[in-house]
């Protein structure tokens, strides 16, 4: 065995602390300390050290992160101390009963202080350290015993190998929860959907089904990440006296914590953040299933005790189910914008993720397969956040004997088209063109919305109507409309006529951006549009551009640059956009030759909480304009955040990270020294 030099393990001891360390900021504060390259660079020395000489390896190197030899089976680890589970609250009456008995059995008169903590949706686990090395992680099993994951929970970035920081305890084992980001369970789905594979219920069963895995390579592989929540075993000089002073310890050790963890006083401060985060819930980067609430002192902690498996000092106070059960009573065919023919599950209504929903998507030809869902059968609904209902399972022990096989139409169900299916594309869509009623209305309602045309008053029903009607053909035709043409239409007196052909005159004035998103280019949205603007300048000047010019601008990928041309070599679509630049639909350009028009170019700016003066979208459109890339999230490469009242998260995470603040006042008057 090659004899290591000196200067060899220091430099090698170094590198693994660095990278530790960048590991931390990435993976934990969500706060790079390096460039990815200089990461990379890092890594590739310290991989060069160790192919060198491979007894240096040691079990907190980065590189011990990626999985490695496949286990049979799970070994079992018996708990010392057991892992508890919460007894729960279903509403404010209940969780005040729950404070009663505390206080009751604390004889407690005064308000109580409680660590409010959102409840990840995901896998308990059990992670301990002796002198500051990770030992073993487990499964929380029965509560009695669990399963040895520790292969898989070190492949987990947010997981320390070691701990950092002073008075790391002689043992501590953690717990907490390990979870699978929406963005990564949504990308783990769409893989598996892509090769016809088996899905996930939900983000949950992923996160627990990734942890079970016996080669824990394929666990490297997905994007989980951990929380911790409390500890176990514990063995230092000293413990602090507050479940919040153990959360800051365990920060402090690198460990990662929820953002949103609060100490509060009192029950109704309790009810307060559970309405706070209920309003949240949907926008999170990950499923919560309630709020978890726990007496902060850890004296009285033990004064109360648990009962069965459950403490007395803590209750989970949970969300409305996201998941609900409920029978497919038929389906119906949707022919869109594009064409594409969506599939759509009519249920018997259920109320989930607090709403009744009585339909739900079913995407395609290939999800039907994939669920080998039937007309009849019982099935599990899905409606996480703002996301559209989905049929996540079909519940096979409960399918009728007559239930019925569904068949994806031939022919457009709108205008008989034939329906067809691109090599390589999941969706079929009608070949009728501008001669499907559904293709035109689908454009008309397009090109009137919002963030299009932003046509007041043209709503969904009457652009089905007047397509309906033979009164319009196409969106060139609105602008030809007058009052008379309108009344007598259903619900149309004179007044609303002359509103809606006023709002249609309106429109006229716009911006570039907003009239390329709102032609319907297949792939354009609003942020392409945007891009196309600010680098093209002028749609003629797009117009003309080939699949290379395209691709030279970043965001621009080859399917959308395909479909752009394709748009534009279509007469069709020219002699539209011809006759509405004859109605009088008109823009000012963008000067791409001076560069001062576009001062914020490359820039990256968030808006939060309320504006006063401005709407969100006139500062969106402002800084759009100005060349800026406006995101919702606040990250590291964020360059500006704009806050009003009611900011929260997003402006404490800028502050965290250092991101530069200004108030409505201050970007109003930073706008007006732009022009
Ligand atoms: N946030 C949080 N989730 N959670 C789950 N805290 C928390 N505490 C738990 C559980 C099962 O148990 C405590 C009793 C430690």
């Amino acid at each position: 065995m090659a004899l290591i030099p000196e200067t060899t393990f220091q430099e090698y001891s170094n590198l693994v602390a660095e990278l530790s360390q960048h590991n931390h900021h990435y993976y934990v504060l969500d706060n790079p300390s390096v460039p990815d390259s200089e990461y990379d660079r890092q890594m590739r020395k310290l991989q060069g050290i160790e192919e060198l000489y491979p007894n240096i390896i040691t079990q907190d190197s980065p590189t011990q992160r990626v999985g490695g030899v496949a286990l049979q089976s799970f070994s079992q680890i018996k708990h010392v101390l057991p892992m508890l589970s919460l007894d729960n609250a279903f509403s404010d009456i209940e969780l005040q009963d729950f404070e009663r008995k505390v206080k009751d059995r604390l004889n407690h008169t005064s308000e109580i202080d409680y660590v409010c903590e959102p409840k990840l949706d995901g896998a308990a686990v059990s992670i301990l350290y002796r002198d500051g090395i990770l030992v073993y992680g487990a499964t929380r099993g029965d509560g009695s015993v669990g399963e040895d994951i520790t292969a898989n929970v070190r492949t987990i970035k947010s997981v320390p190998l070691k701990l950092q920081g002073d008075n790391i305890p002689d043992i501590l084992e953690v717990r907490g929860e390990i979870y699978l980001p929406k963005a990564g369970f949504e990308a783990l789905n769409e893989a598996a959907r892509a090769v016809g594979g088996k899905t996930f219920v939900n983000p949950r069963n992923a996160a627990a089904g990734s942890l079970r895995q016996l080669d824990s390579k394929v666990t490297a592989g997905r994007a989980l990440e951990m929380c911790a929540y409390s500890v176990g075993q514990y063995q230092a000089k000293s413990k602090p006296t507050t479940h919040q002073g153990m959360l800051q310890a365990l920060c402090g050790w690198g460990f990662k914590l929820n953002e949103y963890v609060e100490t509060v006083t009192g029950v109704d401060a309790c009810a307060d953040y559970y309405k706070r985060l209920a309003n949240r819930r949907n926008k999170l980067p990950y499923d919560i299933d309630g709020i978890v609430y726990k007496v902060n002192e850890l004296a009285l902690q033990e004064r109360l005790g648990f009962v069965a498996k459950a403490p007395r000092w803590a209750i989970a106070r949970k969300f409305p189910a996201q998941e609900e059960m409920t029978q497919l009573l038929g389906v119906e065919f949707q022919v869109g914008r594009t064409g594409a023919i969506t599939p759509v599950a009519r249920l018997e209504p259920v109320f989930v993720g607090g709403v009744t929903v009585s339909n739900a998507t079913l995407h395609n030809r290939d999800e039907i397969e994939r669920l080998g869902v039937r007309i009849g059968d019982v099935v599990i609904i899905r409606r996480a956040g703002d996301v559209i209902p989905q049929i996540a399972k079909v519940v096979l022990d409960k399918r009728p004997l007559n239930a019925e096989i569904i068949i994806f139409p031939e022919r457009c169900p709108v205008c008989q088209s034939s329906v067809q299916r691109n090599d390589g594309e999941a969706v079929a869509r009608c070949s009728g063109g501008l001669f499907c009623g559904a293709q035109i209305k689908e454009a008309i309602k397009h090109f009137a919305s919002r963030k299009a045309m932003d046509i007041d008053g043209l709503g969904d029903k009457l652009v089905e109507l007047m397509v309906d009607e033979s009164i319009i053909f196409s969106v060139a035709d609105l602008y030809e409309l007058n009052d008379s043409r309108l009344v007598g239409l259903e619900r149309m007196a004179q007044k609303s006529a002359s509103n809606l052909v006023a709002a249609i005159d309106v429109s006229k004035q716009t911006t570039l951006a907003k009239f390329l998103y709102a032609l319907g280019i297949r792939e354009v949205g609003e942020a392409t549009a945007q891009t196309l603007a600010n680098n093209f300048g002028a749609i003629e000047i797009i117009a003309q551009s080939s699949v290379e010019e395209l691709l030279e601008i970043d965001d621009i990928g080859p399917v959308v640059a395909r479909h752009i041309v394709n748009f534009f070599r279509n007469p069709d679509n020219l002699s539209i956009i011809e006759a509405l630049r004859n109605a009088g639909v008109k823009w000012v350009d963008i000067d791409l030759t001076n560069q001062s028009s576009q001062p914020l170019k490359g820039q990256t700016w968030v808006l939060t909480g309320g504006m006063q003066v401005m709407s969100r979208a006139e500062a969106k459109d402002a800084l759009q304009a100005l060349g800026a890339k406006v995101a919702s999230s606040v990250s590291a490469k964020t360059n500006q955040v704009v806050a009003g009242p009611g900011a929260g998260s997003k402006l404490t995470k800028a502050e965290k990270l250092g991101v530069a603040v200004m108030d409505e006042a201050e970007f109003i008057t930073f706008l007006s020294t732009q022009s």
